[in-house]
């Protein structure tokens, strides 16, 4: 029997009615029985402050905090004399500042593995994927031919350094922006320079009685949330693909089906790739096979969720859990024997959940401690000595497990690991590997458009829900979709991961989809493969017959169910590359005031993209589907879509022409 430890939810809600994920009610309804209460409970009974939410108050330094009335936004000012327009601006800069320092925090980690590899300290890693290492050497100038693989992976790292400690210039992947855009940012003053000093200066203008023009503050907004997408973000992505290998299209099953009673259950949490591919080397050792077949255990089953998980689900066929929403949920099934975290959405309601059912939580990274958690420091010099001793408290939990375990049995097969290497070879073959395919698909109006859709669950919005829906509205409409983070699991659940799923699809993405044997869902990863997505739009743009720019491409962003500080910077940096980016649940503004037309028109008529919101996801498809109608029309191919509805005759008229 489970002991409550956890205090009785004062506000019950009908579980239908927070989520759409079967599994997750399945273990809400558990959690209700066994007096355990999850985020779900927490956000029933803990109205959002509404002065926050709309970003109408200052705590930046003594003199308040001030609360200034979104009613009346120009009606007062703060003590200092801040104006709504410079509080709301300070207030998203600093998110985004967050948001950026954590995934440039994580990607400058993965350099410094790599530095340690290619110099010989590390050896418990390698280069798995030396074409990638070329590729990227070669994409920002580091000479390749003739030369070893350690001569250009140590070019590669010193130039990949520059990333984040550069404090003049522009940073490396700066190469790979398209010219046309790269101009508006030089023009702008918005080119990155390297991570450190872009966050550095964003925090120190946001302090009292520094930058105190909205205009200016978001313009270091951009700039450092560039840092995130081109930089922190993008090089995480790559020297992971470099060290672990690039994903190519894997099947794989997702949903908490994938827990097995009969197996020690190993989950792993959270978002930098190291501390899973060591995890993933212990759970095969032989002796620890050994000793949980000892135990009982046909074996030991790993599982991955969050990000970690969408990038091992990518590269290696880990099975995938579920979503950040689900993280609590899957504790109460009783059958994890242990839950292994290191870095970010790690919600520290986990451990009074993982105390209820017996559940080891163990916190790895020196960055990440939770109190209550046992921490058991990972080290990359020594990755197994940390990942062996998580095992072996998994053996020992399932050994010892005494409560009844109650498993949904649910899982989802779907494809995923779309990388954008494997959808230039997937469109052209490996004689004509080329993006070339997928703009022509675009100009002949097959495929509308494309959008990234991406981001977070949240307690505030029934989970899974608006994803689903918004996709589903997307593909029906011709609109090919990439995804990422647990926006992508979400999908994944719905099935919408398959071939099969282009039933779904209008007839012109339907056709290409049944052509080329894919998805109309393409899933690309964890968060940090976002930048996936800006790389396949420079692609396309490169490619030719869509416009210069990115910011001329009929393709939109979305996260309709954001939570994170890391989902503005993710936010910012689509919105300052150029595409119409559209978040749901809430945006932290007030309607009505400068700042709000600053993101929601002004970045858009300075070149760059713009803001969008949208609590309800039809309303977000059909706002994303007309900006995708008004770059087609610039560009020229509306006709050509309209091309579709014609008879026969017309056909053949276009078609001589
Ligand atoms: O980086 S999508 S809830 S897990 S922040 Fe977090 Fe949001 Fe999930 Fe990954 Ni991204």
């Amino acid at each position: 029997m489970v002991e409550k430890k956890t205090v009785k939810t004062e506000k019950e809600f009908e579980i239908k009615d927070v989520t759409i994920c079967d599994a997750t009610q399945q273990m809400l309804e558990k959690a209700r029985r066994d007096g355990v209460e999850t985020a779900f409970d927490r956000a029933a009974n803990m109205k959002a402050c509404p002065i926050g939410a709309e970003s109408a108050c200052c705590k930046h330094c003594a003199m308040g905090p001030c609360r200034l009335s979104s009613k009346d936004p120009y009606g007062k000012v703060g003590v200092c004399g801040a104006t709504i327009d410079t509080i709301q601006a300070r207030n998203f800069a600093r998110m985004v500042a967050t948001g950026a320092a954590a995934h440039t925090d994580h990607g400058m980690a993965m350099v410094d593995l790599f530095r340690e590899v290619v110099n010989g300290h590390i050896t418990e890693y390698r280069i798995k994927d030396v074409g990638k290492l070329e590729a990227v050497a070669q994409s920002i100038g580091i000479a390749t031919e003739n030369r070893s693989v350690k001569e250009i992976a140590t070019d590669l790292y010193k130039e990949l350094e520059r990333t984040y400690t550069q404090v003049e210039g522009e940073i490396p992947f700066a190469k790979r922006v398209p010219e046309k855009t790269l101009e508006t940012w030089r023009k702008l003053d918005i080119v990155p320079r390297g991570a450190m000093r872009e966050i550095m200066e964003l925090m120190h203008r946001t302090h009292i009685g520094v930058d105190q023009h909205y205009e200016n503050i978001t313009k270091q907004s951009s700039r450092t949330a560039l840092a995130d997408g081109w930089g922190g973000s993008m090089v995480a992505t790559e020297i992971s693909d470099i060290l672990f290998g690039t994903p190519t299209p894997v099947a794989v099953d997702v949903n908490m089906g994938v827990l097995k009673e009969d197996h020690v259950n190993v989950i792993i949490h959270g978002h930098e790739p190291n501390m899973f591919e060591s995890m993933l080397v212990s759970v095969n050792e032989p002796t620890l096979v050994q000793a949980a077949k000892e135990a009982g255990a046909q074996g030991i089953n790993l599982v991955g969720m969050c990000c970690s998980g969408a990038e091992m689900m990518s590269r290696h066929g880990v099975p995938h859990a579920g979503n950040f929403m689900s993280t609590e949920a899957i504790l109460v099934t009783g059958a994890v024997d242990v839950m292994c975290v290191d870095i970010q959405c790690i919600k520290q309601g986990l451990v009074s959940v993982a105390d209820c059912y017996g559940t080891p939580l163990i916190t790895t990274n020196t960055r990440a401690h939770i109190e209550g958690a046992t921490h058991i420091e990972f080290n990359d010099h020594d990755p197994q000595k940390c990942t062996d001793e998580v095992v072996i408290k998994a053996i020992n939990r399932f050994k010892n497990r005494s409560m009844a375990i109650e498993i949904p049995n649910i899982r989802n097969t779907g494809i995923h690991g779309f990388s954008h290497e494997y959808i230039n070879y997937m469109l052209g073959g490996s004689f004509r590997g080329s993006y070339t395919p997928l703009n022509e698909n675009i100009i002949n109006g097959r495929i509308r458009g494309v959008a990234g859709v991406v981001g977070c669950t949240n307690p505030r919005i029934k989970q899974d829900w608006a994803h689903v829906e918004l996709v589903k509205e997307l593909i029906k409409n011709d609109v090919l979709v990439l995804q990422t983070g647990c926006s992508q699991i979400s999908l994944a659940k719905e099935g919408l991961c398959t071939p099969e799923a282009s039933y779904l699809a209008g007839p012109g993405l339907r056709e290409v989809c049944e052509t080329v044997g894919m998805p109309p869902v393409l899933g690309m990863g964890s968060c940090v493969d976002n930048s996936r997505i800006l790389i396949a739009a420079s692609e396309m743009v490169r490619v030719g017959g869509l416009g210069t720019s990115i910011a001329d491409l009929p393709a939109v962003g979305a996260a309709p169910e954001w939570m994170s500080e890391k989902a503005i910077s993710i936010g910012q940096y689509f919105v300052a590359s150029g595409v119409f980016t559209v978040f749901g649940v809430t945006f932290p503004i007030v309607k009505e005031t400068k700042f709000h037309k600053l993101l929601f028109e002004g970045l858009e008529q300075q070149g760059l993209g713009k803001w969008g919101f949208s609590a309800d996801p039809y309303e977000m498809a059909k706002m994303m589907i007309a900006h995708i109608d008004k770059k087609r029309k610039a560009l020229g191919i509306d006709k050509a879509r309209e091309r579709v509805l014609m008879d026969m005759s017309d056909r053949r008229e276009i078609e001589a022409a």
